[in-house]
């Protein structure tokens, strides 16, 4: 493809924090931002004020520059981007990079048929927001619905619909209306401690839906934000052996499905002993690999997950994500596509998610349009009859 046009401006993201928006060949894409970030992840490229983004907009001119006029396809302009920003995207700005390249892939073709796998994935709906998405005391980050068990996404999509709303009216006769307030990714941040009585709050909902059946729990504990030395969870500080003890004991009393990020960014060994004992439920990767090969292959090393949860800004190219996806497909892992807690109207993860038939996608609560657009997007793609990736769920 011939790039004969390419624009940059600053937009804002769903905080309120500018962000880069590219225009390429006439398509447009907006590079999302995170809050509990990896400290692998690319550089987020900010102005002297850490707010702005002007800088990572004007270096857009740079890469006009090198691409302009040129015939290329989706791997040798992520190699342009890649070898012009160097290492962890540190001269341009893994946000630049990231909204150039997304931006690429919607002008040069489909993004839902981007290899030839194609499915719907299942929706991780975060309902409670905890650590560093929220303003009560519970240390786990995401308490998310995972509506599994369904012919079809959009019942999937409408089970999570109606358990997100009974929830809202549980914690408003327990809490009071303020506490129906929502968070960062449109969860639900009750003035809660203590991880079980989340459990409970979404184990309730579900219950009171009659979905016991179809629907399990995920949690992301993004626990490097609780992490100093030992682990800060329900007014304790757990060792990582009593953690792995602690996560056992959920899993015995809820149907849980999955856990991320269960311990530090740096303890493969962790994940890797979690991951030996769960029988019932998958170990995800994502502030420890970072959609970034050279974790990711630490990680299969050190057996340490079962799943990648897969963030195109993290590594900063469409191209580096899809390797990263290759590369745990080889050794059986699930692929979960993710948002970020700051995101922006921009779908481009539901067509990602359709078109590398990940297994599901995490995209926050059935509410705030920055998450809503992505749900919604996955409800068109359903009309040309994809396969829906709600199944019996067996472990490897
Ligand atoms: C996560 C993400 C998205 P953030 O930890 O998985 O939910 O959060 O974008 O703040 O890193
Ligand atoms: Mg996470």
């Amino acid at each position: 493809m011939r790039i004969t046009s390419l624009k940059a401006r600053q937009v804002l993201d769903s905080r309120g924090k500018p962000t880069v928006e590219v225009e390429l060949n006439g398509h447009r894409a907006i590079c999302p931002s995170g809050a509990s970030t990896g400290k692998h992840e690319a550089l987020e490229l900010r102005d002297e004020d850490k707010f702005h983004v002007s800088k990572a907009v004007n270096n857009v001119r740079i890469v006009a520059k090198h691409v302009a006029n040129k015939n290329l396809n989706q791997t040798s302009f992520d190699k342009i981007l890649c070898d012009l920003a160097g290492p962890n995207k540190q001269r341009l700005g893994g946000n630049t990079t990231t909204a150039l390249s997304m931006a690429f892939a919607r002008a040069h073709g489909d993004v839902s048929k981007i290899t030839n796998k194609r499915s719907i994935p299942v929706p991780f709906m975060n309902v409670i927001n905890g650590g560093a998405h929220a303003g009560n005391d519970l240390a786990i980050q995401e308490f998310m619905i995972v509506p599994i068990k369904f012919p079809n996404y959009s019942q999937a999509c409408y089970a999570g619909v109606e358990i997100y709303q009974q929830l809202k009216k549980i914690i408003k006769s327990k809490h009071g209306k303020n506490a129906t307030n929502v968070g960062d990714e449109g969860g639900f941040a009750p003035p809660l401690k203590i991880t079980r009585d989340a459990l409970d709050l979404l184990a309730s909902a579900i219950d009171e839906c009659g979905y016991q059946k179809h629907v399990k729990i995920a949690m992301d504990a993004a626990a490097s934000q609780f992490f100093t030395g030992n682990y800060n969870i329900d007014g304790k500080f757990l060792s990582p052996k009593k953690m792995i003890d602690y996560y056992m004991d959920l899993a015995k009393t809820y149907p849980i499905i999955s856990i991320e990020d269960p311990f530090d960014e740096e303890d493969f060994q962790s994940f890797a002993a979690l991951k030996k004992k769960a029988k019932r439920f998958l170990v995800v990767g994502d502030d420890l690999t970072t959609t970034n090969t050279e974790r990711i292959e630490k990680a299969i090393k050190a057996n340490s997950c079962d799943a990648l949860l897969v963030k195109i800004n993290q590594i900063g190219t469409v191209t580096e994500t899809l390797e990263a996806i290759k590369m745990v497909r080889e050794d059986n892992w699930e692929i979960i596509i993710s948002h970020r807690s700051g995101d922006t109207e921009d779908s481009f993860i539901a067509d990602f998610a359709v078109g590398t038939g990940a297994f599901a996608i995490k995209t926050g609560a059935p509410c705030r349009s920055e998450r809503v657009a992505k749900y919604n997007q996955l409800l068109r793609l359903e009309e040309a009859v994809i396969k829906f990736q709600g199944r019996s769920f067996k472990l490897p």
